[in-house]
């Protein structure tokens, strides 16, 4: 056995010798929470929505093996009714979490046990102060682990160079005819790599802020989500359909309704908003103070319904200016904003592409291209 060993220790030299093995390959796992002790699922808040509260939801250690997938015990989330929906997160302010800077991190990773009869769904996504950087939609099937990884662009993270300020997962069709009803969620932990992030400084073309063409792109925005209860799913994606896009490729913004909703919540619902905005390191390679300049960007609605959507520039203050305009189903529609007397021009902080929740009552899809500030 020992010269089994030793052989390997001095294949594993020879083998680092022959493929560098340098600091770049280094990943580490960091543990959010391994639910193993009621310290470690302190973590975890009971989200207040609707009448949501401590006489319909429990959290407890769970020690039974067959619901723990990693260590010796699992977060038993305990739901005394049957609900459309149901969230738990993790927020900055609590002084248990200890992992809210993703700047080395490339991956985070949980693992979820469905017990009940029916097929779950549940959303998951970090949230800075200020746009959405990871997010992953996922079905629980039942009676199985899903084992989920959520993977995290380092560059992006560079970019935006804001923390997390919460973890959310939702839990969508908990709606067991049984008057209890149970999730199991176990080893949440973060992968961090110590390798140098790649760079690729973008090449601009006149006028642009981002055309969309390159996936590279996909890098500088973020998405937000400005819902309280996260009825919708908001993900954004590269198009290269040739009908979506004015000029090469476009941005894909796609909104999934996660489950179906009443009236009042679609009242509710008209307030909030979608979209995706543009990093900083990017704006601030733009200059704005430019005379007769013209911030403007292309819109495709690929559904029936009408959309209100809006193109938006704010400056460090909070002032902000914005064009907004209802895009007809299947139709293109160029926004654009020409007066910037209100924000000041040297400190613009974001560009953002808003769809109002009016009308959003479905799945469909909306397209940009040519995000530009030229000069006629
Ligand atoms: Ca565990
Ligand atoms: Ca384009």
């Amino acid at each position: 056995m020992k010269k089994i060993l030793i052989c390997a220790f001095f294949l594993s030299v020879i083998m680092c010798s022959s493929f560098g093995c340098t600091k770049s390959s280094v990943s580490e796992k960091i543990y959010l929470s391994e639910c193993d002790s009621y310290n470690q699922i302190q973590i975890f808040k009971i989200n207040a929505l609707n009448d949501f509260s401590e006489n319909t939801v429990r959290y407890f250690v769970n020690k039974d093996d067959k619901y723990i997938s990693q260590g010796t015990g699992s977060l038993e989330i305990n739901l005394l009714k049957p609900m459309e929906c149901y969230a738990t997160y993790i927020s900055s302010s609590n002084s248990y979490s200890s992992l809210m800077d993703l700047s080395d991190v490339y991956k985070l990773h949980f693992d979820v046990f469905n017990p009940n009869e029916q097929q779950l769904s549940m959303l998951f996504f970090a949230k800075t102060a200020n746009c959405i950087v990871a997010s992953e939609y996922v079905d629980l099937k039942p009676g199985e682990w899903t084992k989920t990884d959520s993977v995290i662009n380092r560059y992006k993270i560079k970019t935006l160079d804001e923390n997390v300020m919460y973890y959310y997962f939702y839990f969508y069709n908990l709606l067991s005819p049984e008057s209890s009803f149970n999730i199991y969620f176990d080893n949440f932990y973060a992968q961090k790599s110590t390798s140098d992030i790649v760079e690729n400084e973008k090449q601009f073309k006149d006028n642009e802020i981002l055309d969309f063409d390159s996936i590279d792109d996909l890098n500088y925005v973020g998405i937000i989500d400005k819902s309280r209860f996260h009825r919708l799913n908001v993900d954004v994606g590269l198009n290269s359909v040739p009908q979506f896009c004015k000029q090469g490729n476009s941005l894909k913004l796609s909104v999934k309704k996660l489950f179906n909703v009443s009236l009042n919540e679609k009242l509710e619902m008209s307030r909030e908003i979608y979209g995706v905005k543009v990093f900083q390191n990017i704006t601030d390679k733009i200059d704005f103070t430019k005379q007769g300049g013209i911030l403007s960007v292309d819109v495709y609605n690929d559904d029936t319904a009408k959309k209100r959507v809006i193109l938006r520039i704010s400056d460090d203050n909070g002032k902000y200016q914005e064009c907004s305009k209802y895009v007809f189903g299947n139709t293109w529609e160029k926004l654009e904003i020409s007066d910037f007397s209100e924000i000041t021009l040297t400190k613009v902080k974001s560009v953002e592409l808003l769809i109002e929740g009016y009308q959003a009552f479905g799945d469909f899809d909306i397209y940009f291209d040519n995000l530009q500030f030229g000069v006629n």
